[in-house]
């Protein structure tokens, strides 16, 4: 599955709040393959390597949960992203469908 993403990183690994600076939205052309979501500056090319930042960004969704983010109400379709090692994410979806549509996928990965 890919598409755009919106992307604010809410916890750290040590599962505290991500300190101020460092909490901003930024927007990302998401790819969910395999148990990766990669998300990267540009659009998807087949032909690109992925640049240092693309595979900084990317997150392990193995052992992660999705769902929506109830609590947060600032803005729609956004969805929550626990990873395994304790990070929290949130991640704004374009239409309420393809909000469910990610969590679905991530969720069954
Ligand atoms: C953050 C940025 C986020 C905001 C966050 C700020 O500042 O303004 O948009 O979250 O508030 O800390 P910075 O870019 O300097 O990290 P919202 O858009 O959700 O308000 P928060 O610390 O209350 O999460």
């Amino acid at each position: 599955k890919t598409g755009f993403l919106g992307r604010k990183i809410h916890a750290d690994m040590d599962g505290k709040k991500t300190p101020r600076g460092k909490r901003g939205w930024k927007t990302f052309y998401a790819v969910l393959k395999g148990m990766i979501l990669y998300l990267q500056k540009d659009e998807y090319k087949p032909e690109k390597a992925l640049s240092e930042e693309d595979l900084k960004n990317a997150i392990s969704v193995h052992h992660a949960l999705a769902l929506k983010a109830m609590d947060y109400e600032k803005k729609p379709n956004v969805f929550k992203l626990k990873t395994a090692d304790w990070r929290v994410f949130l991640f704004q979806a374009q239409s309420p469908e393809e909000m469910d549509s990610w969590i679905r996928k991530i969720n069954s990965v």
